[in-house]
């Protein structure tokens, strides 16, 4: 059984390198315990993505801490680090080869049965097996095209596949529909139920049930809550609802 991670952001602040202007990330505290679910939504270009690509070290913080389990972020090995954590991005990345191969990139050594159940799990088993080949279907210039849904899809059993103590859903359920959404959400539940998870999204209803959300706006955290909350008492959030 996994323990999933906490994670911790103390005071951090982060500005890309080269650029002017203010940081990008401004004092960011919050405390993720092991196997919560936390949403993170806000405005395009307020830092939601930013903020979770300082977690597996993509990019180092400019200021404060990042804690995994207690331990600073700088002192733990990157390589493990990033074994530990895996983040599905905004955009799909697939390559030309058979859906199996996609999916089993990053983790050579899992077995067939492994991928399967990730993909049941991320709602991809039916249409893999709808294609003829199924799972040797070739993506790519030469094979099947696949939607944009299909492919978010994919992208989440790959991560699924690794069975990470940390998972970022970077915006990568937005061009699925709701009841998709919630499926997925529904198998993370149980399969994953130790599995500290983190969830950027543009709609409300993607991260309302998560154990609390993070507001972001313009580099800051402006709420920390559960929706019922945030309806009372965060003015961005209640924008964002009814926008
Ligand atoms: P989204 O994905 O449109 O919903 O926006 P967020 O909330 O994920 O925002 P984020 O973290 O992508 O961008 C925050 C700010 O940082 C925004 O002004 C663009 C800037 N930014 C993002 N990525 C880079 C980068 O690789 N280099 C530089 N110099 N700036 C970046």
């Amino acid at each position: 059984e996994r323990q999933g991670c906490q994670i911790d952001f103390e005071n951090v602040s982060f500005a890309y390198e080269g650029a002017s202007g203010d940081p990008v990330l401004k004092n960011i505290s919050f405390t993720c315990l092991p196997g919560e679910t936390i949403g993170i939504i806000g405005s395009t270009g307020s830092g939601k993505s930013s903020l979770v690509s300082l977690i597996p070290r993509f990019y180092d913080t400019s200021a404060g801490t990042i804690r995994v389990d207690g331990v600073d972020i700088g002192k733990l090995d990157p390589a493990k680090l990033r074994d530990q954590i895996a983040i599905v991005p905004q955009k799909s990345i697939l390559f030309s080869g058979t859906i199996e191969e996609n999916l089993r990139w990053g983790n050579e050594h899992a077995a067939l049965d492994e991928i399967i159940q990730a993909a049941k799990m991320a709602e991809a088993h039916g249409f893999i097996t709808s294609f003829p080949e199924g799972y040797e279907t070739i993506l790519g210039q030469r094979g099947v095209n696949l939607s944009g849904g299909q492919k978010q899809r994919l992208s989440i059993a790959r991560a699924l596949v690794r069975k990470p103590d940390v998972l970022i859903l970077d915006d990568c359920t937005s061009a699925l529909d709701t009841t998709t959404e919630t499926n997925i959400k529904e198998s993370l539940k149980s399969f994953a139920s130790g599995v500290t998870c983190l969830l950027i999204a543009q709609r409300i209803t993607s991260v309302m049930d998560a154990d609390k959300i993070i507001v972001m706006d313009d580099g800051e955290i402006v709420g920390i809550g559960t929706h019922e909350t945030l309806m009372k008492s965060c003015r961005v959030y209640v924008e964002i609802f009814q926008s």
